[in-house]
């Protein structure tokens, strides 16, 4: 049974001792109770107490009269306001804490990339030449956080974008004017007795979604960087068998690391590690679940335990003394699970409080003051620790990639800019580009998605970038690792050995997938392939989505120009007109589309047929892998030395961080 709910091995050995125990989990609960098929596929509006109109006969309309058409965009439409809200809100705190680190209101945090934060005031108009550093990044703030609030006019970051990509969003009205009112637009028309044509919706949807991919989270990525540094590819591990059996072990989870960076630096405070030790333990393991995994692995190398779906898994091995929380994808059953062992759940977000959870609430202001509590919270809790039982799985992988990363390698080892990876689609050595994003379904086999879709993606030649939950699922089966290369088409294969990076590259959280829109945009104006991001031979892919966030992601890169591909089945799936129109309705006014293809085999089909149809627009020799494939290269073979030796090193940085933290 454990093995038809997951293909992760660590997962399916606790799934049994969950199934053989009677421990509630996402998916014991997910067989236990099946999806409403009306809510699921739109058909149910509850926007006013004349309702709940569930529209199951053919012609039915609600009370008021409201299509099946009209209920399944404004259903649609409202888990794009929510998930651009929850991204954006994530972007807005990021604004927050730089403001109050420019201001020194936050002293224990500081500008670690300050060439990041110079391309960004030059992006946001703001004056550089003779200023101080905190000065600037105070400025980068405030005309951050006026984005939230702006009324008129356009969002500045859609500059980013080619120029024939803009033009399409202000020909079309869809050009964001501010984050927040875009998303309170869409709340508005959303209302009984306002907008009640399905296009004017989803053309209002893309707008908004627009505001959290070109604004909220792209302000987020950027000030992200500037706070904790720019990523920089670097050797981590990846699965439940990097939690410890001798050290206290604390897990961060959530997305913002403005919480999880003071938590690292707390673990590594030489006066914690003593303490811990005074209580028995070896020292102190910190690791990850979720985004806070990606966000503190790409930094940091800090361990990911697990993705979405692994996070009672990981409590339920009862080696972990403390779980703290921020916001997002926290499952409030975490909170009684862990009083089943010895963990502590701590929550932390004034947005996120969990009955039953113990509370310490966060404030950056006296941020490593808290963090400590919490670790010692942990520490404490070891004495309290009784049987475990750890999977001994762990995979390596290289984590840390960039835009800027991106052009840097290349551009180091080749001949700069976006430059090769431009050629290299054009000479057919590389078929096309594919991000693979997004999370976990309980209502799908755990990571089987994923890994299927991206290794016929690089088997096909298909360069991978990834983030989030799925680019978690991937490295624990070695995809993100520069041995598998050897799973690449021979183009792909050639390319990786050369430049001495994987055939997946890891781009960071959900919130980053804005990295990914830079790529494009980048890919785009470097030159022959078009001069629009819908020119590129590209798919996006979401497998085992399942938040709004999600959607609203799906959302920007569709109205971005990419055809994005969905599993599982269509949330407006009742709605012919509707599903139809997100995908063709939407390709001849954007370019891009979007689709609920739940059979993976499928959705590789059609993703290929659209990489190659691509192709053809732009007159690009046909794509023939027998042409390729007659190279090594030594940076390669450093790369799998370092990982066979379990060494995190970065042969890029040349940096060699403390050993002790292998
Ligand atoms: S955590 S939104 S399950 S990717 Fe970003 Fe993972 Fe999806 Fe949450």
């Amino acid at each position: 049974m454990a093995k038809e709910r997951s293909i992760d091995p660590a997962a399916c050995e606790i799934l049994e001792v969950t199934e053989s125990e009677g421990i509630s989990t996402a998916f014991s609960r997910a067989e236990a109770m099946k999806p409403c098929p009306i809510g699921s596929k739109g058909a149910c509006c509850k926007l006013c107490a004349m309702g709940p109109c569930r529209l199951t006969k053919e012609g039915q309309t609600g009370i008021c009269g409201a299509t099946i058409e009209t209920v399944a965009a404004r259903n649609f439409a409202r888990m794009v306001a929510a998930g651009s809200s929850a991204h954006s809100d994530h972007g807005r705190d990021m604004a927050l804490t730089l403001l109050a680190a420019a201001r020194g209101e936050a002293p224990d945090y500081e500008i670690r990339d300050e060439k990041k934060l110079l391309e960004v005031a030059q992006l946001l108009g703001v004056q550089t030449q003779g200023r101080e550093t905190m000065e600037i990044a105070e400025e980068v703030a405030e005309v951050a956080l006026a984005q939230f609030g702006q009324q008129q006019g356009e969002i500045i970051y859609l500059q980013r974008a080619p120029k024939k990509r803009q033009e399409i969003w202000r020909k079309l009205g869809i050009a964001p004017r501010g984050i927040d009112r875009e998303v309170v637009d869409i709340m508005h028309r959303t209302h009984a007795g306002n907008d009640q044509w399905y296009e004017s919706l989803l053309m209002a949807s893309l707008r908004t979604a627009l505001a959290d991919g070109w604004g909220g989270s792209m302000l987020s990525t950027d000030i992200t960087d500037i706070l904790f540094g720019s990523p920089v590819p670097l050797v981590a591990r990846s699965n439940m068998g990097a939690l410890s059996e001798d050290e206290v072990n604390i897990i961060v989870h959530g997305h913002e690391p403005v919480l999880s960076e003071m938590i690292l630096v707390a673990v590594n405070d030489p006066e914690m590690i003593e303490y811990a030790k005074s209580k028995g333990a070896k020292g102190i393991n910190l690791g990850g679940i979720c985004c806070t995994a990606n966000e503190t692995l790409m930094r940091q190398g800090v361990p990911t335990i697990g993705n979405f779906l692994s996070q009672e898994l990981a409590i339920t091995t009862g080696a972990i003394e403390l779980m703290v929380v921020d916001i997002q994808c926290i499952m409030q059953a975490l909170a009684p699970l862990s009083k089943q062992f010895h963990t502590i759940l701590v929550t932390t977000s004034p947005k996120a409080h969990i009955e039953g959870a113990t509370h310490v609430e966060f404030d950056e202001h006296h941020a490593l003051e808290i963090a400590k509590k919490i670790v010692k919270m942990g520490i404490d809790n070891f004495a309290n620790r009784g049987k475990t039982r750890i999977p001994g799985k762990v995979n390596h992988l290289i984590a840390g990639f960039s835009h800027e990363y991106i052009n840097y390698a290349l551009g180091g080892f080749y001949r700069g800019s976006f430059r090769p990876l431009n050629d290299a689609v054009i000479q057919g050595r590389l078929r096309g580009v594919a991000g693979v994003v997004g999370c976990n379904n309980a209502r799908t086999c755990h990571d089987y998605a994923h890994e299927y879709i991206v290794r016929e993606l690089i088997k096909n030649d298909v360069l991978v970038v990834m983030t989030g939950c799925g680019a978690i699922a991937c490295s624990k089966y070695g995809l993100l690792s520069p041995e598998a290369a050897e799973l690449a088409g021979p183009g792909l294969r050639e390319i990786c050995e050369a430049v001495g990076i994987p055939p997946v590259l890891h781009l960071g959280s959900c919130v980053d997938n804005t990295r990914i829109l830079t790529v494009l945009s980048q890919m785009a104006t470097e030159g022959g392939l078009g001069e629009d991001i819908a020119d590129i031979p590209g798919v996006g892919f979401a497998p085992e989505w399942m938040s709004e966030k999600a959607i609203s992601i799906g959302c920007y890169f569709v109205a971005s120009g990419v055809y994005t591909i969905f599993g599982s089945e269509s949330p407006v799936g009742n709605s012919p007109v509707v599903d139809r129109f997100i995908s063709e309705g939407w390709e001849e006014r954007v370019g891009g589309k979007l689709e609920f293809i739940p059979d993976p085999q499928e959705a590789v089909r059609k993703a290929l047929e659209h990489i190659d149809k691509k192709r053809a627009a732009l007159g690009l020799v046909e794509y023939d892998p027998t042409r390729f494939g007659q190279s090594g290269d030594r940076l390669m073979r450093q790369f799998i030395e370092a990982m066979e030796a379990g060494l995190p090193v970065s042969p890029y940085s040349a940096k060699i961080p403390d050993p002790s933290k292998k």
